[in-house]
């Protein structure tokens, strides 16, 4: 078995996992371990090779253009998010809190579709609603960071989500993400028939983050699975869209079932982004806020500044997990 290749972000505590899921030596995929012994994404779909020019259109980024090497090179830490104005806002969040002089700048504008910000070695950009649109970017940021032979990459979502039986604010970081059929899977049709890939965050990014919470916060962090619904009424159990044909007391017992499964939440990506991080062995977390407690009731009610609150406090902690990473650097 090869050595650990861990490139350890925190000093281990007590009861951390050992490795990180993406260690070379804990790969048992029958798949080689897309990575280069420098840490580098190594990609294993060969038609890349033979591309002369790839045009990574979501993003309005190509590789004769653009020398993704010296625009991105020095990346680490890639974070989505839903919207435009939050990603933004967390590029502010990271420029403040890493001392960096910063205008925010949308790299990817010409493509009118998703917005992305650099701040130093940080990425912050939208990936809009649901598994789709969330993969689309993710893949596409995937090949950025192979062309610009970035090093062991981390990439994050801050999100919001609907909390089961934990109050409203309350913070979720993801262990699992569980599918709409309750399996730890994603399930993606390819070539008529379904892949399904394994649904799992990495333990011990997952503890480092945990590691990262204050009983100053003021809000509860929790980790646990997350469910990511293909849609946001009947998908969710929703009583409130425009169709809905089971009963308020099926909706309980399902909700409840859920809970009894180990759900914290509920969302839209997390199944697909644990899978194809996991797939690509980068290192990926889930850190969503719940807008509203689901066993309460399907409206989201919350006034604009509680919801832009509430928004801030995922990027509170991996905000300082990153400057935490820098501080441990700094001193070395
Ligand atoms: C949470 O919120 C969005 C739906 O309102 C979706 O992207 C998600 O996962
Ligand atoms: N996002 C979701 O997907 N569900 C909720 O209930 C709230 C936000």
């Amino acid at each position: 078995m090869p050595d650990c290749d861990c490139d350890y972000m925190l000093p281990t505590k007590e009861g951390w996992e050992e490795h990180y899921d993406n260690c070379i030596s804990k790969w048992n995929s029958n798949v080689p371990c897309p990575k280069y012994a420098d840490g580098s994404i190594r990609l294993l779909n060969k038609n890349l090779a033979g591309m002369q020019q790839d045009f990574i259109y979501h993003l309005g980024l190509d590789t004769a253009k653009y020398d993704l090497k010296s625009m991105f090179g020095d990346v680490k830490f890639v974070c989505m998010g839903g919207t435009k104005y939050r990603m933004k806002e967390f590029a502010k969040h990271m420029a403040k809190i890493l001392n960096i002089d910063y205008e925010a700048n949308n790299l990817s504008k010409h493509s009118h579709r998703y917005a992305m910000y650099k701040v130093g070695p940080v990425i912050s950009v939208s990936h809009g609603i649901g598994i789709s649109s969330m993969t689309i970017l993710l893949q596409e940021i995937l090949k950025v960071l192979y062309y610009a032979k970035v090093k062991n990459p981390i990439i994050f979502r801050i999100g919001t989500s609907g909390g089961l039986k934990i109050p409203a604010g309350s913070i979720v970081i993801s262990s699992w993400g569980l599918n709409g059929t309750l399996e730890k899977t994603y399930d993606l049709p390819v070539l008529g028939k379904i892949r399904k890939i394994p649904s799992v965050f990495d333990k011990r990014l997952v503890q480092e983050l945990q590691s990262m919470v204050t009983e100053e916060d003021g809000f509860i962090t929790y980790s646990g699975g997350t469910m990511a619904a293909d849609d946001f009424y009947r998908g969710q159990a929703r009583l409130d869209g425009p169709f809905c044909d089971y009963t308020s007391e099926e909706k309980q017992s399902y909700l409840q079932h859920l809970c009894a499964l180990g759900v914290r939440n509920i969302e839209m990506e997390a199944t697909a982004f644990a899978a194809m991080a996991r797939e690509a062995a980068v290192r990926a977390a889930d850190v969503c806020v719940t807008l509203l407690d689901r066993l309460n009731g399907d409206q989201v009610t919350t006034d604009k500044e509680l919801l832009l609150k509430y928004q801030e406090r995922p990027m509170v902690i991996v905000g300082r997990y990153i400057a935490k990473y820098y501080e441990k650097i700094n001193k070395t």
